[in-house]
């Protein structure tokens, strides 16, 4: 069950950038991502499954691994590489006996007891944040600041970390120093549609 996460760790947002999850995915690609997350808070489940079949078609022709946010049905459903799941969603024992061994697992915590909780679950990943304050998730769980994000690695030196929430090209060094093998960002690579892989790019250069 391992995963080799990417540094840097994007994740599509039609909101933020008014693009479809197809073309964020190729954009973001072409800016040298080697992961995308789809991550789709308005459609409904038959759009979503639509726009996930589409999204995976172009990250299939640059073989990138695609993660679908929270549905761990329309993961199986198109064939995704795994599903990232949220404390309401599934749980990853529940996910893994639908997706199987080989699927990619990642969760998300807000804190370091729940951290601790899921580093005995059957996950790749674990995610912790918000780091810092986020605009692009409706009612964040409060900030976990980088001081959280080291208690974290501290308790749990092995786990596979992703740092998410507020995460810029200013501060992204500092999640990085504090403990982080990978960090989510959604905001600052989706805000200028025109620029995502040109943001990309520079993401993975700092
Ligand atoms: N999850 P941005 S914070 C999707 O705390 C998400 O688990 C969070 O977006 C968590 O990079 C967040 O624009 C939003 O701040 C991340």
């Amino acid at each position: 069950m391992s995963f080799e996460l990417p540094l840097i760790y994007p994740i599509t947002d039609s909101n933020i950038s008014g693009l479809t999850h197809a073309e964020q995915t190729a954009r973001l690609i072409n800016g040298g991502a080697e992961v995308v997350q789809i991550r789709e808070k308005n459609l409904g489940a038959g759009e979503f499954c639509e726009a996930a079949t589409a999204a995976l078609v172009v990250a299939r022709e640059h073989g990138v691994p695609l993660i679908i946010n929270d549905r761990v049905d329309i993961t199986l459903l198109v064939g995704a590489d795994g599903v990232h799941l949220g404390q309401d969603d599934l749980p990853p024992d529940a996910a893994r006996r639908l997706l199987g061994p080989f699927a990619v697992i990642g969760y998300s915590t807000h804190n370091l007891e729940q951290a601790v909780a899921a580093a005995a679950m059957p996950i790749n990943y674990l995610a912790i944040g918000p780091i810092f304050p986020t605009g692009t998730k409706a009612n964040p769980d409060p900030v976990v600041g980088l001081e959280g994000l080291r208690a974290v690695r501290r308790a749990l030196p092995q786990i596979p970390l992703v740092a998410i929430g507020g995460i810029t090209s200013k501060n992204v060094r500092s999640v990085i120093q504090a403990g982080a093998d990978s960090v989510a960002v959604i905001s600052a690579l989706l805000r200028e549609p025109d620029r995502i892989d040109e943001s990309m790019r520079e993401f993975k250069r700092l």
